[in-house]
């Protein structure tokens, strides 16, 4: 997992290189290389491999993928979304960089990311750049992120379309499980798997991602500035819909749980100790709370 970790930086680094007009590019890479758990990039690496395809293939395509994950963040801390002055443990974008500059800077991260796969790939057939590319702009639009965004942010106001168990679904499927289905989907893609295994790291990767959801939710609640490198119990104050705050937190656990023991069978079949490694750091986390 570490030795992922610091090649996809060693990547992040390569794929971006600093150009005129710096401002921009130094703003996109700041918050890129403050250190970043990077499970986005390792879990598309690490499909790829486990499915018998080539890893470095595979590199520009999760690169991209945590260009996009570092878009959204940038995003997310704006004064006008969740407002938080820290990310990573440093100051947020736009504290550093300004509100006009953080926005560009997502907005050339969004579109930065498939002009990568597009240059760095290599050895990948025309069908599959295709594909990966529909997957991206899919998941990052309307149908994707922006549909989990818009919903959170309504979510605060009380206003719900659909009943609150749905609408919290809903927003955890859009805002946090996409990004992990990308990845699979991609590293699966790459490793010219089958339509059914695709769908089955799919599966995983919904409910991975469910599960990281209800541990963010829970961390904002018991975790410290120091663990997390931004603000805590940000969504107990602002009455946000979570996990925690709709069903409480043992039931939180309970479904943490049951969701990672759900990742862990689908997952057995194959031979991944990054991936077990990340389960199991995630389950280690909550044991004791
Ligand atoms: C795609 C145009 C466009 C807009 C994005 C702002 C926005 C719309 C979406 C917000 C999505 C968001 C911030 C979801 C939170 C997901 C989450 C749990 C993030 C934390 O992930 P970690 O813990 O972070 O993996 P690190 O810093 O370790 O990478």
């Amino acid at each position: 997992m570490k030795e992922l970790i610091k090649l996809v930086d060693e990547y992040l680094d390569k794929y971006l290189p600093v150009s005129y007009p710096e401002d921009i590019f130094k703003a996109m890479k700041y918050t890129l290389s403050l250190p970043g758990k990077r499970l986005r990039p390792v879990m598309c690496l690490e499909t790829a491999r486990m499915l018998g395809g080539d890893m470095m293939k595979a590199m520009p395509a999760a690169c991209a993928i945590e260009m996009l994950h570092v878009q959204s963040l940038i995003h997310d801390d704006l004064p006008c979304m969740d407002n938080d002055d820290f990310r990573r443990g440093k100051p947020s974008n736009h504290k550093v960089f300004g509100e006009a500059n953080a926005v560009l800077a997502g907005d050339a991260l969004l579109t930065f990311a498939p002009q990568t796969i597009i240059e760095k790939s290599e050895g990948l057939s025309p069908e599959q750049l295709v594909r990966i590319l529909y997957e991206y702009t899919k998941f990052a639009g309307a149908y994707g992120l922006i549909a989990g965004q818009v919903v959170d942010i309504e979510s605060e106001d009380g206003k719900y379309v659909k009943s609150p168990e749905e609408t919290l679904n809903f927003i955890h499927l859009n805002k946090t499980a996409v990004l992990f289905r990308l990845a699979v989907r991609c590293g699966a893609i790459i490793a010219n798997a089958s339509e059914e295994v695709i769908e089955e790291m799919d599966n995983f990767a919904k409910k991975f991602g469910l599960a990281f959801q209800i541990y963010d939710d829970i961390m904002d609640e018991i975790s410290t500035f120091e663990e997390l490198g931004k603000t805590v119990g940000k969504d107990k104050n602002s009455g946000k819909l979570t996990y925690v705050s709709l069903y409480g937190l043992e039931n939180a656990k309970q479904k943490f749980n049951s969701m990672i023991k759900d990742c862990c069978d689908i997952i057995d079949k194959y031979d991944s100790k990054v991936i077990n490694e990340i389960l199991n750091k995630l389950r280690d986390r909550l044991s004791g709370v």
